[in-house]
């Protein structure tokens, strides 16, 4: 029986999981490198300068990881001679720097030393800007004047100039280490990079992650002269090639079968970004399902036919790794916002379901709230509190079961009108993430969007997408993995309710109007 082995290079740990052809998870493990790697300093997997609001990773770290991690499944006596298939995701927007040396070192890793050592002499920057960077502001807007706007930079990219984004981190490099950036001869993201490892070749950056660069042409799948121009001097030579998510990259290199035992035809397919491989992982590459994560921020993405872009410029589209596009937003006021309301009031979770939420009606009988504790970025607008809309009784003094039921409610019709501009008709909504048991909550989802609820049992969308991708790639059983790796959670689909689509027609007006006057004001 074959089995496929895939990699979550996130931003605090490096995970694998190795599934066999039955879909049973055989093997899984993580290195923390807070925990696990400390000689780095970075208890979470980065260091931050938060003066310039810059947030790097050491590579190096990555790479010791990398090799930790397949040590201790070893050690635990996994055996990877029967891995037919090896993919994985990184971190989105992440950017390793590379010298020449590179093209070389890359295909000739001797398995008797650590890869770190000998990919050292090859960084031409010693650290990885990665997304939480923020430092960029200027470059962003450098880039949006080049191209005639920020609007043409997303029709283009599928995102306006994002700070995170890797297009404005190399802008920034260019800039203020010239001699580092001139000594730069390869760039690559954090998927690439791992798996260009892996597979002991120079690989070429996939769909999915590419999009998030602001440098990935759209329509042609290509990188944009235009964009690659207003970024930075001579970046063209210095871009992997772009090639489809399935690509495989030939066999696992020389290092990972005499260090670690992987049979010689074990072939490495090119890794993605985070979002698209979790949207796979979801079993959601196909048209027709919203994924929201319900996380410290929520995210909500879903598969796209068309690379329609958000004409208010909150919103990404990303290739989909199974051919494509996907769409994604971010909201800040995620699981912030509603502990904010569960302090406030001084209750616990089950208040967001049995006691408080059944208590009131759908809709709130109109009464909403505006739910950002902080700035939010979809859309984009800094309200120092909430606000409160509707009866002038809720407005003063609102009840704790309606302050709750007014932020929940809140916050999904803020995500439903953001989800307008990539013209889906799904048929249902997989929830995930931390609140996404909470069924108070979950029937919220379901009722504000007309749509039945899911939840899934997995928690590692990211990882089974790689085995996913794997094995459709190498001609798996895909299906069959989907099948039983994607299964929802017996019992846990919610229903709309029948007098939902009422309800909320009112109160999403109410919602829009009382955004807007906001927004003008
Ligand atoms: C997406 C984003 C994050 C990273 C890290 O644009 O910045 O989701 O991919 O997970």
């Amino acid at each position: 029986m074959s089995t496929w082995l895939a990699f979550d290079a996130s931003t605090q740990s490096l995970s694998a999981i190795l599934v066999d052809d039955s879909g049973q998870v055989t093997a899984e493990e993580s290195v923390n490198f807070g925990l696990d790697l400390p000689d780095y300093n970075a208890p979470k997997g980065f260091v931050q300068n938060t003066a310039e609001g810059e947030v790097v990773s050491d590579p190096l770290m990555w790479l010791d990881a990398l090799d930790l991690c397949l040590e201790r499944m070893r050690s635990n006596g996994v055996d990877f001679s029967g891995v037919r298939g090896i993919s994985g995701a990184g971190q989105q927007h992440g950017t390793v720097y590379l010298s020449d040396l590179w093209f070389t070192k890359i295909k000739a890793l001797d398995p008797s030393q650590a890869l770190s050592n000998q990919i050292k002499p090859c960084l031409a920057r010693d650290v990885a800007p990665i997304w939480m960077d923020v430092s960029t502001g200027d470059e962003c807007r450098e880039i949006s004047r080049s191209m005639g706007g920020d609007l043409r930079v997303c029709e283009t990219s599928g995102s306006i100039p994002i700070e995170r984004f890797s297009g404005p981190q190399i802008r920034k490099f260019s800039k203020d280490h010239k001699a580092s950036y001139a000594k730069t001869a390869r760039i690559h993201l954090v998927s690439s990079f791992l798996a260009s490892i892996l597979s002991g070749s120079d690989a070429p950056i996939d769909h999915g992650d590419a999009a998030g660069m602001n440098l990935m042409n759209l329509d042609s799948f290509e990188w944009d002269p235009g964009l690659v121009e207003a970024t930075a001097p001579d970046l063209n030579s210095k871009l992997p090639s772009i090639e489809a998510s399935s690509t495989s990259l030939g066999t696992v290199s020389l290092y990972f079968q005499k260090r670690y035992g992987f049979h010689s035809n074990a072939e490495v397919i090119a890794f993605t970004g985070d979002n698209p491989s979790s949207l796979i992982g979801m079993g959601a590459g196909e048209p027709g399902t919203l994924v929201i994560s319900l996380g410290t921020s929520d995210t909500l993405f879903a598969a796209m036919t068309k690379p329609t872009t958000d004409p208010n410029g909150y919103g990404h589209v990303f290739g989909n790794p199974s051919g494509g596009f996907m769409s994604l937003v971010c909201f800040r006021n995620g699981s912030l916002a509603r502990e904010r309301v569960k302090e406030h009031l001084g209750v616990d979770w089950t208040a967001f379901d049995a006691e408080h939420l059944q208590a009131t009606p759908l809709g709130n009988d109109g009464d909403g709230m505006i739910p950002f504790f902080g700035p939010e970025i979809s859309p984009r607008i800094d309200l120092q509190k909430t606000i409160l809309f509707g009866s002038p009784e809720f407005v003063q003094n609102p009840s704790a079961a309606k302050y709750i039921r007014a932020c929940l409610e809140g916050q999904f019709i803020n995500m439903k009108l953001q989800t307008q501009w990539m013209e889906l008709t799904p048929k249902q909504i997989l929830l995930t993430g931390g609140a996404s048991t909470n069924d108070g909550i979950a029937q919220t989802v379901a009722d504000v969007f007309g749509l039945p609820v899911e939840r899934l049992s997995s928690t590692n969308s990211v990882a089974l997408g790689g085995i996913l991708r794997a094995a459709q790639a190498l001609g798996g059983d895909a299906g069959t993995l989907k099948e039983i790796l994607c299964a929802p959670v017996a019992g846990s689909r919610r229903t709309p309710d029948e007098s939902a689509s009422d309800a909320y027609q009112r109160l999403a007006c109410s919602f829009s109007e009382t955004l807007r006057s906001l927004q003008d004001e």
